[in-house]
């Protein structure tokens, strides 16, 4: 076989490109930055493909892309506009029914329709480390172009409902065993070469190549109870997902259908589905998630400080799992306590979270291990000398910060990055304490931090751009979602927090209770309400905080003063039973919530799942539009990605602002007037900013609601 390579005319404006090796066609595609399946791809390749197939002198066709990967699925940002010829099904109708055979040659991420295309070709391959699957349910949407009914027929049905449902990736060795692919070749300069001799193999060999559509023995074979068994318990883990309702029953249509009949049932639910509010939501939180990963992006690159080693300060919860979030993306850490039984206490609770995992599953005891021994403690500030970026995460209260940077200052290396892990104060003044204040900046990881992917980057008034452009890609490296903030009180997730919790004890008062708003909220779509994840938290943090400030609340205080303070003691909103977890409801907290009611001679009554909603989500929403008013972040969808990622506010409905906009922010301001009427609180006053965004001119409020005072 002759390994010269001659350049067949480049098609469709550089789009496609084809060089014949032997007999073979290699078409290659290049459509940066993924290789999305977009118009342009879908018409250049389906007319090389044409002309492929009625060429005589062509035995057979390997598909492949260039660039960092494989196609990597549908053109995201296409959907929800007009259908544009040739489709995604058609362009794998043509290739599965195309008369020579079609190699697929995979690597990078093929994902969606990537791999759908790949399953419609009569052979693939992959180099060792690329990682396929169908992740469209992270979109509301199911696999569109047959994935649904291909996939089972390549692993099994059972296999296929997990990886579609879940949106996992498979590589390509789980990939081989599995059956969806026939080999792995090198990703070196063997590659193209490897394809062809594995396709000249194929053709030599005297079993007949099958399309996929005609190799039902994994269908037929399956266990339908098992399926069954799967489906239920997937089910009962969707929450409120459309997309996952829809997905079990594409595959379980796979099982029972014929392929074309399963092809029609999957195409009906992908097109009800790509029309949908959830869908809309998804895709907006995909393209929201990378527009916040941008934030210092415009730095040069030689600007950007290198991280490798990694200083924390404070092994408590937040000390520690910053710890490991950081160990767990393969960063040596030093953890630096003030004496060595606090650093003991740290690091034996970090020991237990792996032991946790390990024990779980999810993590091998040789990874656990190989973790544990990136973080190394230290009794004292002066092991962090040499570390590129240190992080404080010791008790919140500014006059310890502001003495632990002003350590810090004098330890750390002059280039070196200061970061604090403050949760609302002003970072500013934290940076004054240093006489480095453009290398000092906030980094507020959530609890747990080694679990939970938002990180707020809290930008200073003095922190360089260059070191925001580092942070960004230090929280990739991190597998976190970095959204840049300014400096606010609690910044914008619990500035807005503060604004939610502002109206709930209100509603305990006048009739609610701890359980029916917890279950407004889950019904809602988060994965647990508030006073269960007060339970959890620990009572004692936010009474802590209201000491510190002067302040008190009704109902919490008094929990907390009779040693209520969540699951931690065995009782709070709610009460537990020894070793449980389970929110039990307590007549002492609902005998204590009435006597306050009637201490203020409030009349409790009936409220509504929909009343805790607006209450809660409105004022929300309104903090929201005035910390855009105020250019704390750029984006509203900065505000969504903080809210999905850092609190569980529900993936399908796009975070709170796009959420609010779905609702139409003059409802919102309207639902806000009304309750600022029946209960006279401020926190119900609309915003200037929230007003404006609706698009309210004056005229149209209410003339005895003066504007001026909206800035309560
Ligand atoms: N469509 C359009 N743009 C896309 C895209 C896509 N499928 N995937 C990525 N981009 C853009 C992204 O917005 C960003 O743009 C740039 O590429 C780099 O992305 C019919 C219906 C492939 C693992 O769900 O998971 O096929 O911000 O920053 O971190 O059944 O992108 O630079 O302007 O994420 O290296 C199914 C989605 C679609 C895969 C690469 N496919 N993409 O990660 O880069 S639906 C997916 C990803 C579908 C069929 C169904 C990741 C990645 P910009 P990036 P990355």
């Amino acid at each position: 076989m002759s390994t010269e390579a001659r350049l067949v005319d480049g098609r469709e404006d550089g789009v496609v490109e084809t060089t014949m090796l032997g007999q073979f066609a290699i078409v290659s595609v290049n459509n940066p930055p993924v290789n999305a399946l977009g118009q342009s791809v879908r018409a250049a390749l389906s007319t090389t493909l044409g002309e492929l197939d009625a060429d005589e002198a062509v035995a057979g066709i390997i598909l492949t892309c260039a660039g960092r990967t494989f196609f990597a699925g549908a053109d995201i940002a296409e959907f929800g506009l007009p259908a544009l010829a040739p489709s995604l099904r058609d362009l794998l109708a043509q290739i599965e029914n195309s008369a020579k055979p079609v190699l697929a040659a995979m690597h990078g991420t093929p994902l969606g329709g990537g791999l759908e295309l790949a399953m419609a070709c009569h052979l693939r391959l992959a180099t060792l480390d690329t990682k396929m699957g169908l992740p469209e349910v992270k979109l509301g949407l199911i696999p569109g172009a047959g994935g649904t009914v291909r996939l089972p027929y390549l692993i099994g049905p059972e296999a296929a409902l997990r990886m579609i449902v879940q949106g996992t990736t498979m590589d390509a060795d789980e990939a081989l065993e599995a059956g969806l692919i026939d080999g792995i070749v090198s990703s070196g300069a063997g590659f193209l070469s490897e394809a062809v001799t594995f396709i000249q193999t194929r053709l030599l060999a005297p079993t007949r190549i099958v399309p996929v559509r005609g190799r039902r023995q994994k269908i037929e074979q399956a266990d339908r109870s098992a399926f069954e068994t799967a489906a239920i318990a997937l089910a009962t883990r969707s929450k409120g997902s459309e997309a996952i309702a829809a997905a079990i029953g594409a595959v379980r249509n796979a099982l029972f259908l014929s392929f074309e009949e399963a092809l029609a049932t999957e195409r009906a639910a992908f097109d009800a589905l790509v029309a949908s509010e959830q869908s809309a939501a998804q895709r907006h939180i995909f393209f929201a998630e990378r527009a916040a990963r941008k934030a210092g992006s415009g730095v040069a690159p030689a600007l950007r400080t290198e991280i490798r080693s990694v200083g924390v300060v404070g092994a408590g919860t937040m000390g520690g799992g910053i710890a490991m979030a950081f160990a767990n993306a393969g960063f040596p850490v030093v953890l630096a306590e003030v004496n060595a039984e606090a650093l003991e206490r740290g690091h034996a609770n970090i020991a237990r979270n792996y032991a946790t995992s390990v024990s779980r599953g999810s993590l091998s005891a040789e990874e656990a291990q190989r973790r544990l021994a990136l973080i190394q403690g230290a009794p004292n500030l002066a092991s962090l000398a040499h570390c590129d970026l240190i992080v404080e995460a010791v008790f919140e209260d500014m006059a310890i910060k502001k003495a632990v940077f002003a350590q810090l200052d004098g330890i750390a290396r002059p280039d070196a990055i200061l970061t604090t892990n403050t949760s609302y104060l002003d970072v500013n003044e934290i940076a004054t304490a240093t006489t480095r204040p453009a290398n000092v900046l906030g980094l507020h990881f959530f609890s747990p931090a080694n679990v939970m992917k938002l990180v707020e980057v809290v930008r200073a008034d003095k922190t360089d751009p260059a070191i925001l452009a580092a942070i960004s890609e230090l929280a990739r490296r991190l597998d976190k979602v970095p959204v840049v903030v300014g400096v606010c009180h609690g910044f914008v997730g619990n500035r807005m927090l503060e604004a939610r919790s502002a109206g709930m004890m209100d509603l305990l008062l006048e009739g609610a209770t701890p359980e029916q708003v917890d279950r407004a909220f889950t019904d809602f779509g988060w994965p647990m309400g508030p006073f269960q994840m007060q339970d959890l938290a620990g009572l004692d943090i936010s009474w802590r905080k209201r000491k510190s400030r002067g302040e008190s609340l009704i109902i919490a205080d008094d929990l907390c003063e009779r040693g209520r303070l969540g699951q931690k003691t065995g009782k709070g909103y709610y009460r537990y039973e020894d070793g449980s977890r389970k929110p039990l409801s307590d007549d002492v907290v609902l005998d204590l919530i009435a006597s306050a009611s009637q201490a203020r001679n409030i009349v409790r009554r009936e409220i509504s799942a929909e009343e805790i909603i607006e209450r809660t989500h409105y004022p929300m929403i309104n903090e929201g539009h005035r910390i855009l008013g105020e250019a704390i972040v750029p984006r509203s969808s900065d505000i969504d990605i903080v809210w999905v990622y850092g609190y569980g506010f529900p993936q399908y409905k796009g975070g709170p602002m796009f959420w609010a906009e779905r609702q139409g922010l003059d409802h919102v301001v309207a639902r806000l007037e009304h309750w600022r009427a029946v209960t006279g609180q401020p926190a119900y006053l609309p915003s200037a900013e929230l007003v404006q965004a609706a698009g309210l001119a004056e005229a149209e409020r209410r003339p005895d609601k003066a504007v001026a005072q909206v800035h309560s």
